[in-house]
């Protein structure tokens, strides 16, 4: 679970040459602006990851435990309705971007992170940069905790234009019950035509210790959010990578600074009560009731709030089992919580494939610069570069999420074998795990299984609806692309 750096950039500095000649040929204005801000961003080693879902959903909770601090505000106010980058600093400090096009610099809340209130009104604010002395930080990723205001899925048009702005989307999906289809297809209709998909996209089942009556064991309830993400999996199919569970109080504080020895000491007085309560974690009230005259009310209300029924569970265990050093007892909570799997998604998904990641958000930014443009021989040769760079296998995400939502949706019927090709042609980076076969494989039988695959597609062209076929010929001539690529080498 180590966080490395992004490290290849052969893409993302190819693209950037691009852009700066670019932009070294075009007059003085927004233009110039525009695509010397792609060359810039290309330039900096890191994978910016927009954190959204429906309020309340638990997105600012998780992004803290991300970034391990309580950097993103979790109470109700104006804050949480403004998208927030979070950003390795030597100072701690925020940055106000307004909508007039003004940076105005505050400082940030004591300790770090985005103040109570800022100093004009939220409709002013395009969004934050939350500078912070972080030791997670100065790593590979920038989150940027995004609002989600009037829709259920959480991807109302502001926060789509941060989610938009992002390399990745980390999805924090509403609990189940009632709302949950409908909002999960309010999901995939709101990323329609934009290049976000399996490729991009990991799901989180959050608050899963919210899940049950509340007297599970935390490995039943881990079991049944287990059950929960698949179904919501086969739901969504190939537009997102994966669902990872995650209990992210817990997370946020196994993670954090927050939890203390004093915690861990009446943890420990709790553990070594006896007898203990049986009813001691049934439900909020009856620990606050009963645990042992030694740990005072405060304490037990503390502890309360940073584990919750769920993660209380968790630390009485692992302190039953003798565990009696705090950093210890946090990592276990960690563990059990889920963000380590989470973290180790990331680095999978995102991070070994950040160079064609951060390279196609730069080309849907560049794209919707020359969309807009007025013609200018520089902007040309622009685009000529743009459309070449689409047509590489590993950057033509826009294309195949639309493949993605056609197939999530059923206009485009695939059975089980070609449903599991199309996530691994999302969700992976590689020539031989794209096609599902072992890394390294060797080049010939790479270029067997794209050739069976691309014959697979080519025989559906005629099976398939007439408005899918596209789609088809699409996956088809991506398989051969494979084929080709991996008979030269
Ligand atoms: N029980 C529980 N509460 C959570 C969890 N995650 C967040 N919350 C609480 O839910 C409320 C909303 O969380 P927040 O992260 O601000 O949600 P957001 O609106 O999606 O950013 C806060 O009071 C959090 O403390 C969780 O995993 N379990
Ligand atoms: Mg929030």
């Amino acid at each position: 679970m180590t966080q490395t750096a992004v490290t290849r950039t052969v893409l993302a500095d190819a693209l950037r040459a691009d852009c700066e000649a670019c932009a070294a040929a075009l007059p003085p204005g927004a233009v110039r602006t525009a695509v010397a801000a792609v060359a810039e961003r290309l330039a900096e080693p890191v994978l910016r990851v927009a954190v959204g879902g429906r309020l309340n959903a638990g997105k600012s909770t998780l992004v803290n435990a991300l970034l391990g601090q309580r950097l993103a505000p979790t109470h109700r106010d104006e804050c949480t309705m403004v998208s927030a980058a979070f950003v390795f600093g030597y100072a701690n400090q925020v940055l106000v971007h307004l909508r007039d096009g003004r940076t105005q610099t505050v400082a940030g809340r004591p300790g770090g992170g985005v103040p109570d209130r800022l100093p004009h009104p939220r409709e002013d604010i395009d969004h934050l940069t939350v500078l912070a002395v972080n030791r997670r930080l100065d790593s590979a990723y920038v989150f940027v905790d995004t609002p989600g205001r009037d829709a259920l899925s959480g991807l109302d048009d502001y926060a789509m234009r941060s989610v938009a702005d992002a390399d990745a989307l980390i999805l924090v999906m509403p609990r189940p019950g009632e709302g949950e289809k409908q909002a999960l297809e309010e999901y995939v209709a709101a990323v329609a035509g934009t290049h976000l998909s399996a490729s991009n996209v990991i799901g989180v089942l959050s608050r899963i210790d919210e899940l049950g009556e509340g007297d599970e064991s935390p490995a039943q309830v881990r079991a049944q959010a287990v059950r929960v993400a698949d179904r919501a999996m086969r739901h969504l199919g190939p537009m997102v990578a994966e669902i990872v569970p995650v209990a992210g109080l817990v997370a946020q504080t196994a993670r954090g600074a927050d939890f203390t020895e004093r915690h861990m000491l009446a943890l420990r007085q709790i553990a070594a009560a006896d007898p203990r309560p049986p009813a001691l974690l049934y439900a909020p009230d009856f620990f606050l009731d009963q645990a042992p005259a030694s740990v005072p009310r405060p304490v037990r209300e503390e502890l309360l709030a940073l584990l919750g029924l769920f993660g209380l569970r968790v630390a009485l265990a692992e302190v039953d089992a003798g565990t009696t050093d705090t950093e210890a007892l946090l990592a276990a909570l960690a563990a059990a919580s889920g963000v380590d799997r989470l973290l180790d998604a990331a680095a999978a998904r995102f991070l070994a494939r950040a160079d064609p990641l951060r390279t196609n958000s730069a080309l849907s930014r560049l794209e919707a610069v020359l969309a807009t443009a007025a013609p200018a021989p520089a902007l040309s040769e622009l685009a000529a570069r743009v459309r070449e760079w689409r047509r590489r296998p590993e950057l033509r995400t826009a294309e195949l999420a639309a493949v993605a939502r056609a197939a999530q949706q059923g206009v485009l019927p695939l059975d089980d074998d070609a449903t599991a090709g199309l996530h691994l042609l999302l969700s992976a980076d590689s020539a031989a795990d794209r096609l599902g076969l072992a890394a390294g494989a060797p080049p010939q039988e790479v270029a067997a299984e794209a050739h069976r695959r691309a014959l697979l597609w080519r025989a559906m062209e005629g099976d398939v609806p007439r408005r899918s076929r596209p789609h088809v010929v699409l996956v088809r001539e991506m398989y051969e692309q494979l084929h080709r690529q991996s008979a030269q080498t």
